[in-house]
């Protein structure tokens, strides 16, 4: 779509499956199909109460989404032939549909630049361009060692701390943080599924705006 005066982004953090926060968001910003641009952040499926019917909306409000780590994990078992319990759900709960919706998630994207900003799930690896990093990283990183070895270890700064362009950088993934808001980074993610806030992010204002989650479909405990 070419961008014209007037039309929106529209940046919508971790979803996971809380499909009645995601219409509610989308009804607060007035989301306009054929005046804005919708994009989601990964993480759509898993945890929350509805993985399949997300997905499906997704794909009706035609939006691009970033894979996510659940999105890249469950993608990571398909390919291994591992079984585990994230698969058997998403296999139980999209039934017939699984095969295509696997094949899809598959070619999502794990970043999206334009000349304007970078959409990530979870971060970039200091001092690389997210081409130069692989998607286990992108989709996962949370704070910084120097080397890469440990991504999500409270003792380290944040990934965003090494970030020094002026380029806008948005991300999600982080829910404990409760959203982040600086000049150049903004983190989206404010914990819908568990119990918090499902929040977008639109440009050019720059404006967030959030929805309350309708209960805790999940509980937080410092994970992904
Ligand atoms: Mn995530």
């Amino acid at each position: 779509m070419q961008l014209n005066k007037g039309n929106r982004i529209i940046i919508v953090g971790d979803v996971h499956g809380c499909l009645d926060e995601l219409n509610a968001l989308l009804t607060k910003v007035n989301y306009r199909p054929e005046n804005d641009i919708l994009y989601f952040l990964g993480d759509i499926i898993n945890r929350g109460p509805f993985s399949k019917k997300t997905y499906f909306r997704i794909k009706e409000l035609n939006a691009v989404s970033l894979l996510g780590n659940h999105e890249l994990y469950l993608l990571n078992k398909i390919k291994s032939k591992e079984n585990c319990s994230l698969l058997e759900r998403m296999k139980q709960e999209f039934g017939s549909s699984f095969r295509k919706f696997a094949e899809d998630i598959a070619r999502w994207p794990v970043f999206v630049e334009t000349v304007d900003f970078i959409l990530v799930h979870a971060g970039l690896v200091p001092g690389k361009h997210p081409a130069e990093s692989d998607e286990e990283m992108l989709t996962s990183i949370r704070t910084w060692d120097g080397k890469g070895n440990e991504l999500n270890d409270p003792n380290h700064p944040p990934w965003f701390d090494f970030y020094t362009s002026t380029k806008l950088v948005v991300f999600a993934h982080w829910a404990a943080l409760g959203g982040v808001v600086r000049e150049n980074v903004i983190g989206l993610d404010t914990g819908c599924v568990y119990g918090k806030h499902l929040s977008a992010l639109l440009l050019p204002e720059k404006k967030i705006v959030s929805v309350p989650a309708r209960r805790v479909y999940h509980a937080l405990k410092g994970e992904n």
